[in-house]
């Protein structure tokens, strides 16, 4: 367990934690929800590990009192969580469901009074089936019904939330949805996979203005997954490996939201599958931002591969730790990109939205003691202390997750939270990370002050 205290984050540093709707809230029939994509996909098998699904997942939607009474014990200044589209706007177009919007707008008042700020992603993947029916991202059609929600929703909850992003993490929503298959909808066609991108892009962007007008007191802004590429070896053809992972990663995203153009190299390797993009969709995607979300996890090590892609993941390190999720513990990797991203993108302020690790915890006579996923956080914010030291503007952490969660292909079997779930009972108890979580929060607090 490290036993140094963390150096001083600037004043006015926001420590949170995060979840989403789908992993955590359960009741998907409750007061007008209808089904999701995740609920379609879940529900087909040989998607989900075991079956499972989040049908009750941590029934967050009947416990969130609790859960919030957690939080303010832990003492966290702010919660990221998700909102369901399908609560809002169970058709995905249409009427609002003004009892799906009473969750939110609970939870909002119960977060203010507890002295935790919300900050509300309005798109974690739950995407209502009638959407993907009449043709999902891939078809630009989806792009008013995603400013309609997000009208809806901003226009609720206002200026209460501190912090709105649109969307989290469209790399998987593209990638992994469309081309991958590994996520709901589960198909398999890159061109697909680069229309979605492009229409997820485009709905933030169009919704920016309204949620602006909605809400001109809260900060906007979107959530990208980075996952930097490193080569295998010093050979320039595994540096040009590891230079087209992190386009197709990182740079495919980046460049569109903050430079207003898609990569060229990448552009013109899609060939045909290049989206179609019409007019002012960039002009529309790279509007100003409040804030960039970066969720950081792990790396990717890449080498040349004389097959049809050209590359390929290579092993890491032997003597590295890795989490339950095959993925290196790799700190460094998120001071290097911090500083990579500040370099190259004129870039707003940022948050670290997400950042965790999986184990395989035990409860032991009613205790989680989980050392790794301590020296894991410690690790990763040395690492994002250093990135401010070398002035990056990074405002906030928030550790995923509050609670162990449906972690979607994976269904239950991977535990990201501070705080254990015992699916039978619904029993939380916080890991020793919780407590480290609150003794580094509690430090900070009375060194710097909570700031403004
Ligand atoms: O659980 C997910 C989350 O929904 C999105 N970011 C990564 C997490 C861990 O895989």
């Amino acid at each position: 367990m490290p036993t140094q205290p963390l150096p001083s984050f600037p004043p006015g540093f926001r420590w949170g934690v995060a979840t989403a709707s789908y992993q955590i809230e359960g009741a998907v029939a409750e007061d007008g929800r209808k089904p999701s994509i995740w609920d379609t996909f879940a529900a087909t098998p040989g998607k989900v590990k075991n079956g499972e699904s989040g049908a009750v997942a941590c029934d967050h939607y009947h416990r969130w009192e609790g859960d919030l009474d957690l939080m303010q014990r832990l003492g966290v200044q702010a919660y990221r969580f998700s909102v369901a589209w399908p609560r809002v706007i169970p058709e995905g177009t249409g009427a609002v469901n003004e009892r799906g919007l009473d969750f939110y707008d609970r939870l909002v008042d119960g977060l203010l009074a507890r002295g935790i700020e919300p900050f509300a992603t309005l798109y974690h993947w739950d995407l209502p089936q009638p959407l993907q029916d009449a043709g999902g991202w891939p078809w630009r059609g989806i792009v008013e019904p995603f400013v309609a929600y997000a009208d809806a929703v901003t226009r609720r909850l206002g200026d209460r939330v501190r912090a709105y992003a649109t969307l989290n993490e469209p790399w998987c929503s593209a990638i992994m949805g469309y081309d991958f298959g590994e996520h709901a909808p589960g198909l398999h066609d890159r061109a697909l996979a680069l229309q979605a991108s492009h229409h997820l892009l485009l709905a933030h962007g169009e919704a920016l203005p309204v949620m602006r007008a909605n809400a001109p007191a809260a900060q906007h802004g979107i959530v990208l997954n980075l996952n930097p590429g490193y080569p295998a070896s010093d050979s320039a053809a595994d540096a040009e490996a590891a230079r087209r992972f992190d386009g197709f990663f990182n740079r495919w995203f980046l460049d569109p939201v903050l430079l207003g153009r898609y990569p060229e190299d990448l552009w013109t390797g899609y060939g045909d599958a290049a989206p179609d993009v019409h007019d002012g969709d960039l002009e529309a995607i790279s509007r100003p931002l409040d804030f960039l979300g970066v969720n950081y996890y792990n790396r990717t090590i890449l080498a040349a591969d004389p097959g049809e892609l050209g590359v390929r993941p290579a092993d890491g390190p032997a003597d590295a730790e890795y989490t339950e999720m095959g993925w290196e513990v790799f700190p460094q990797g998120l001071t290097e990109l911090l500083l990579r991203i500040h370099r190259d993108y004129p870039l707003p302020p940022v948050y670290i939205t997400e950042n965790g690790a999986a184990y395989r915890d035990e409860v032991v006579d009613g205790v989680v003691d989980d050392p790794q996923r301590v020296r894991y956080l410690d690790g990763h914010l040395r690492a994002l202390h250093a990135a401010i030291a070398q002035g990056v503007d990074v405002r906030g952490y928030f550790a995923w997750s509050l609670l162990d969660n449906f972690e979607w292909a994976h269904g239950y079997g991977k535990r990201f939270g501070l705080v254990h779930v015992d699916y039978a009972t619904q029993a939380r108890i916080p890991k020793t990370s919780a407590t480290w979580y609150a003794d580094a929060i509690a430090r900070q607090r009375a060194v710097v002050g909570s700031g403004a």
